[in-house]
């Protein structure tokens, strides 16, 4: 054990020149800023394998001009209302749409919903549970 893994990942340039300039700015190497990330990374995606209730909230930013994203995130809420308390959703602007699901249930069934969720053709979908 112990020691260290080198690896080669393939990224957007503009992803990689964004990123070296915050590390920079933070004074970091490259390398521990990759490891910051992917601990952060483990610890958000540690429900994946979590069992039990938990409670907790998704966030979701979408586009509510492209066709159906709006139906289909409203019809996956109502298929799942066993598992949502409360929806609270902001119109950002003439296009955005914020919407935040607080969820309590069991990890299973909440899994369940956030792939859906993840795949409809929303911006930018956050997950964060706790364990109760
Ligand atoms: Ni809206």
């Amino acid at each position: 054990m112990g020691g260290v893994s080198r690896v080669s990942i393939s990224l957007p340039p503009e992803m990689l020149e964004e990123f070296d300039r915050v590390v920079e700015r933070l004074g970091m190497t490259r390398s521990k800023a990759v490891q910051v990330a992917m601990r952060d990374f483990l610890t958000e995606h540690r429900w994946e394998t979590a069992e039990g209730m938990v409670a907790g909230a998704i966030t979701l930013l979408y586009d509510h001009k492209i066709r159906g994203v709006e139906e289909e995130v409203t019809d996956i809420q109502h298929e799942f209302r066993d598992v949502i308390s409360s929806t609270t959703h902001v119109h950002l602007d003439e296009r955005n749409c914020l919407e935040i699901i607080a969820v309590k249930g069991d990890v299973a069934r909440i899994r369940e919903l956030y792939r859906r969720l993840m795949a409809q053709r929303v911006k930018q979908l956050k997950f964060s549970l706790l364990q109760i």
